[in-house]
């Protein structure tokens, strides 16, 4: 069969892009927040798109949303309450809800449409979403941070790129909000770009959550479809520290976290180390 001529193509940044041949395009349209499209790729498997740019595809999504989800969780002994800022799509949610400690999961994500179509066209990745332990709300998160002071055990702020309706969630003002939703002995975990491309903002977040969380740390993961692969997500913590105080393994249906590889994300290579130097 001849394959077909129609490519996705992300502007990574001004000077780089990613392609994927497609197969499909499953669904287009324009929400309240931004434009979202869902295609079949040869590659990858089905792909969201949010303002052009690759959220998660079936074939990679499990790196992200376990990396995401089992670091914090295998950090804190015994996280209870949950609070997923984003992450519509229900990837993290999936994750977090295979701990048995996890009694509630609240998903705050403002557009109910990533939310809907997620469901029909990724229903692996949006399985959790069902759960009687998870609470969706459509709301603005930074809102719903605000108004659910002392709440939470783990927070997850599952965003979009720092553009369109995801800058607030980069902004120091809604790291003290978070600090504020947590308890005593919080912690959360933000996903920070590419080390490669994003140097500006990993700095400016890493110096923001020094100054308000005693335990600030950048570990790494490689989801093949994001901007350079290397992917960086940032730890704030109020007392557990995601090294010394590991929890045993707790969860084993995973296809990228292990014990060894928690450990290892946190081994950074030295450009990333000078970047974030104190
Ligand atoms: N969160 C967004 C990752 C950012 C990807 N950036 C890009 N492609 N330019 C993903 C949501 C998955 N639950």
């Amino acid at each position: 069969m001849t394959k077909s001529e129609l490519w996705f193509t992300e502007l990574q940044n001004e000077n780089l892009t990613i392609g994927l041949r497609i197969n499909k395009i499953l669904h287009s349209e324009q929400t309240e927040y931004q434009t979202m499209d869902v295609v079949e790729t040869e590659q990858y498997g089905t792909l969201l798109v949010l303002d052009g740019c690759v959220m998660t595809t079936d074939k990679d999504e499990f790196v992200y949303h376990e990396m995401m989800a089992h670091v914090a969780l295998h950090t804190h002994p015994n996280p209870k309450s949950v609070l997923i800022v984003g992450g519509g799509d229900g990837g993290v949610i999936r994750e977090a809800i295979k701990h048995p400690s996890v009694e509630r999961a609240v998903l705050a994500e403002i557009d109910g449409r990533v939310v809907e179509v997620s469901k029909q066209y990724f229903p692996n990745i949006a399985s959790g979403l069902s759960d009687p332990r998870v609470d969706v709300q459509i709301t603005d998160g930074i809102k719903y941070v605000e108004n659910h002071p002392g709440e939470f055990d783990v927070i997850f702020i599952d965003s979009t790129d720092p553009i369109g309706p995801a800058v607030g969630l980069f902004a120091k003002q809604f790291y003290e909000s978070v600090s504020r939703a947590l308890k005593d002995d919080g912690l959360f975990v933000a996903q920070t770009e590419s080390p490669f491309i994003n140097q500006d903002l990993i700095q400016k977040v890493q110096g923001d959550v020094r100054d308000l969380f005693p335990i600030t740390e950048l570990y790494l993961a490689y989801v093949p479809t994001y901007p350079t692969g290397m992917w960086s997500f940032t730890m704030g913590s109020k007392k557990y520290h995601p090294l010394r105080d590991q929890q045993p393994i707790r969860v084993t249906d995973t296809k990228y976290y292990t014990e060894q590889v928690h450990k290892a994300a946190f081994a950074l290579p030295r450009f990333v180390e000078e970047l974030i130097q104190k």
